[in-house]
């Protein structure tokens, strides 16, 4: 036969390569010491914003709050594995590798300190493969890697299959059978993309 189409990945930057959730949670407890909090282990649903106005409405905006300054994105740390992980797709023959984003409603810091996140630990050749957008399911690929639970847009049959990437917020669900994890870094990835080429 003849040559096979390239396997083109997409990976999601909050929750699989940056560690959101951890930088939220120590930027809130360092912002509001005197306020209740939500340990990770605690976590449950996509939204911090939502889960913490439930505990109490006005903490809604004291999480946002914390996203939204300047220096929260950047100062994000790497989720572990996750950059010798990346550096190891991109060599990959026949691998096509994007990092896919969607930035936060109040963009100003988020937007640019997102692109200096991938230029500080994952180098130039990364922020020439960073799409930010609203919308993923617009973006055609084989594979999303991604910890958001369910990924909307207004394309209703996405290219990708969408690998849930264990995190904090989404370890207490139930998938469906056809549905797949990756649980970390550490889990078999290389397995889950071999599991796309075509033959
Ligand atoms: P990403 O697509 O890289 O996962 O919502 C915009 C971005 O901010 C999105 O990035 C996810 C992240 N985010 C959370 O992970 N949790 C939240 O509660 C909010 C408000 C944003």
């Amino acid at each position: 036969g003849g040559a096979a189409a390239p396997l083109r990945v997409l990976v999601d930057m909050d929750g699989v390569l940056s560690d959101f959730e951890g930088g939220l949670l120590r930027g809130f407890v360092a912002s509001y010491p005197g306020e209740p909090h939500v340990e990770l282990a605690q976590r449950k649903g996509f939204s911090a914003l939502d889960q913490y106005r439930s505990l109490r409405e006005d903490l809604g905006e004291k999480i946002a709050s914390v996203y939204e300054s300047p220096g929260f994105f950047l100062s994000l740390q790497p989720i572990p594995g996750a950059t010798e992980a990346m550096h190891e797709m991109i060599q990959m023959p026949n691998t096509e590798v994007f990092i896919c984003t969607s930035p936060i409603r109040k963009y100003e810091y988020c937007v640019a300190e997102k692109y200096r996140w991938v230029a500080k630990h994952l180098g130039p050749q990364f922020v020439e493969r960073l799409i930010l957008t609203r919308d993923k399911t617009v973006v055609s690929a084989d594979l999303l890697f991604d910890d958001k639970d369910t990924i909307k847009g207004v394309e209703p049959n996405p290219s990708w299959e969408h690998i849930l990437f264990s995190c904090c917020h989404n370890k207490h669900l139930k998938l469906q059978p056809s549905q797949r994890r990756l649980e970390s870094w550490a889990d078999d990835w290389k397995a889950i993309l071999e599991s796309k080429r075509s033959k």
